[in-house]
């Protein structure tokens, strides 16, 4: 899959990116962070990421790029984050396409759900379109809620390892209520570009070189780009029906399980997930309530949730959330609500604590029966570049079919 291409002459700011990853302390096989535990225990402080220097000159607009670019990327330092760990980038304009290969640390099929998503200043302009891109292409591998290496899960239906989706947006304008003119993307499935390819620990897909023109790629011969990998498992929903029929507990909402003892409770099992995703693995739900809230408890079967953790690479975006459907049965007096605690996202009706998420959630204090959901997601991300974005070449000659 790799080609022997030499690193050609590298724009500066590609350089800047090259030169913090190569002199980060997590750079390398990451091991020079010595935070490689088992346990992946967080850092007391902030992690040990690299920190963005100061930024490149811009080269003039019109000096030429390179037409081919090799990123390397760093490692984290986390044995249980290597799943979703991006080492290596390569993107070439040529032969038509913009072919981007994107090689990971551990094979696709060891992992879990994985998208590439590639983001292209098409006009090499950044007060054009949404933080500069004119285009947004996803191309993914696998499924949400199945280990890439499941077998199928019944006669007939692709096993998750076949499942292979690309599809790409653009920039929408439309003026809204206030005049103002508001910036969405519009998604289109497919079509112009070709479901990726996986082999061992590289994805790889294609982008027509068209498809940057019709988006703003004009006479300025090359673009920015930037790419996020994305690694994503789901834990199906589970659900207790609940009805307050006394006055309930009062609860002092910490991430402390100190008040759970003897609630209605619904076991989910252990293990179903990838075991680097046990943090967001629900073992049960509990449900309680007050005059005026309904509480749950939702346990984990890993620790680690929760904890904000920087580890310079790697980022956790990994979600809990609660739901409350009011049931007719109690009367029909609030609407469907739902809470979500993230590492990176805090509630007021929710806490994190140790392998549990406590929430309570406010209810009518008429409406008394409810069906209670609890979902969780595994979400992580890995940047290439860390900061900012790198500048491709994109000749005439490029889209000459090979
Ligand atoms: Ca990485
Ligand atoms: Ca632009
Ligand atoms: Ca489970
Ligand atoms: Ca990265």
């Amino acid at each position: 899959m790799r080609r022997p291409v030499a690193r050609l002459v590298v724009a500066p700011l590609v350089a800047a990116a090259l030169a913090l990853v190569a002199g980060s302390p997590v750079g390398g096989d990451g091991r020079r962070a010595g935070l490689a535990s088992a346990a992946d225990a967080p850092p007391a402080g902030p992690g040990p990421g690299p920190a963005p220097g100061p930024a490149a000159p811009p080269l003039p607009p019109n000096a030429p790029r390179p037409a081919r670019l090799e990123l390397d990327d760093s490692h984290s330092p986390r044995p249980r984050r290597a799943l979703h760990d991006v080492e290596r980038v390569a993107v070439e304009a040529g032969g038509g396409v913009l072919a981007v290969r994107v090689r990971f640390r551990r094979p696709l099929i060891e992992g879990v759900y994985t998208c590439v998503h590639l983001y292209v200043d098409c006009d090499a302009d950044e007060a054009t379109g949404i933080e500069g891109a004119d285009l947004w292409v996803r191309a993914s591998c696998g499924s949400r809620y199945q280990r890439t290496n499941a077998p199928s899960p019944a006669p007939g239906v692709p096993a998750a390892a076949a499942l292979r989706r690309a599809s790409w947006s653009h920039p929408h304008e439309q003026p809204a209520r206030d005049g103002k003119l508001r910036r969405s993307w519009l998604h289109n499935e497919g079509g112009e570009v070709n479901p990726p390819t996986t082999d061992g620990a590289t994805l790889a897909f294609d982008v027509p070189l068209t498809l940057l023109a019709a988006r703003g790629l004009r006479y300025n011969r090359w673009v920015r780009l930037r790419l996020q990998a994305e690694g994503t498992c789901s834990e199906h929903p589970i659900a207790l029906e609940y009805v307050c029929t006394d006055e309930g507990t009062p609860l002092d909402l910490d991430g402390n399980d100190a008040e759970w003892s003897g609630q209605p409770t619904v076991p989910d099992a252990a293990g179903e997930l990838h075991p680097d995703v046990a943090e967001v693995d629900l073992t049960s739900l509990a449900v309680d309530h007050d005059a005026d809230h309904v509480h749950a408890l939702v346990r984990l079967a890993g620790a680690g949730f929760g904890r904000a953790y920087d580890d310079g690479d790697v980022e956790d975006r990994d979600e809990v959330t609660v739901a409350l459907e009011p049931l007719d049965t109690g009367g029909r007096y609030m609407e469907y609500v739902e809470r979500t605690v993230g590492t990176r996202r805090r509630s007021p009706h929710g806490v994190a604590g140790d392998r549990i998420v406590e929430f309570s959630i406010p209810r009518a204090p008429q409406q008394s029966a409810f069906r209670v959901v609890a979902w969780a997601d595994a979400i992580r991300v890995d940047k290439v570049p860390e900061w900012g974005t790198v500048e491709l070449g994109v000749p005439p000659e490029a889209f000459q079919p090979r």
